[in-house]
């Protein structure tokens, strides 16, 4: 597990439980950072997997399960150390590896990430799952780091999934111009996307200045959504890693991101009954309580 003293781990499980988000500071090794970097700039400049979108003056690049099919992700997923940090944040006693995710806004890009919840997009229920958000280069809110919405994990609201890729998707103008992108089916009022958008004095948020070695963590069901890279010459290349505990469960019933991988054999695909435990070979078990972690 990667280094964490007890204290910062009791006060970002108190955060983490208010607020549905925290940041630990200084907890990956920056080498290991720095070669995943490497791997990021070679995938991006051979240009033959990922999502690659230009929108404004600068690329907005992705990719999800990179870990399946690039060795060099691989490592870092297994190397990074964090399952046992995700495994004390959730408060179960086993964490398995969900997927990761690829997300670069290079400087100039207006690329929004526009205000969601992670559990929208997946087939999966309950409470124990969790991101670890990582930054490769110093974010903050002119290059587009990622801002939490305090406390909405708790509204016990579900939105429903919205298009990232389209249009609207793309900007804070043409989200404004085309409300497809927030209308929400509970109509208007407080504690919807769409208020949290038009009406951002509404909300407190969590925004932090993040370092390489810094990650911020989120809970599936908080808001939240970030800007475009503004900057100049500040590059935000991040890289999202997914965990599950024990009380996560297979849940098939709605449209989910997912299904688009389920008969390409690069990419691990469960064979999972409704509502079982996300117990199964393509997530990985990473990490275990011990009696010494207990
Ligand atoms: O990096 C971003 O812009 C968005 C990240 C995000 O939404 C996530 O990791 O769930």
């Amino acid at each position: 597990m990667a280094r964490i003293d007890d204290a910062q781990l009791a006060d970002a499980i108190e955060e983490f439980e208010r607020d549905g988000a925290t940041v630990l500071r200084g907890v990956v090794d920056l080498e290991l950072l720095d070669r995943l970097g490497t791997a990021i700039d070679r995938m991006m400049a051979e240009g033959t997997s990922g999502h690659d979108r230009k929108t404004g003056g600068g690329r907005f690049f992705g990719d999800v399960y990179t870990s399946a099919y690039d060795p060099e992700f691989r490592h870092f997923v297994d190397t990074v150390g964090l399952a046992g940090i995700a495994g004390e944040l959730m408060r179960t006693n086993a964490v398995r590896f969900f997927y990761d995710q690829l997300l670069v806004k290079e400087p100039g890009t207006d690329a929004r990430t526009p205000w969601h919840q992670d559990r929208s997009y997946w087939p999966v229920t309950g409470d124990q799952i969790l991101t670890t958000w990582i930054p490769i280069d110093a974010a903050g809110p002119d290059n587009g780091v990622v801002s939490y919405v305090r406390g909405s994990h708790k509204w016990d609201r579900f939105f429903p999934a919205q298009s990232f890729g389209s249009p609207n998707g793309s900007s804070l103008a043409d989200a404004q111009a085309e409300n497809t992108v927030y209308d929400d089916p509970d109509g208007p009022g407080l504690r919807t996307l769409s208020d949290v958008h038009r009406h951002p004095e509404n909300y407190s948020y969590a925004t932090w200045e993040v370092a390489p070695g810094d990650i911020i963590i989120h809970h599936p069901m908080t808001v939240h959504g970030a800007a475009g890279n503004a900057s100049n010459n500040r590059r935000r290349r991040a890289i999202a890693l997914r965990w599950l505990g024990e009380e996560a469960y297979w849940d098939d019933t709605r449209p989910h991101v997912f299904r688009r991988y389920k008969d390409d054999p690069r990419f691990p695909y469960p064979s999972l009954a409704q509502g079982e435990r996300m117990v199964d070979p393509a997530y990985p078990l990473m990490w275990e309580r011990t009696t010494a972690s207990a």
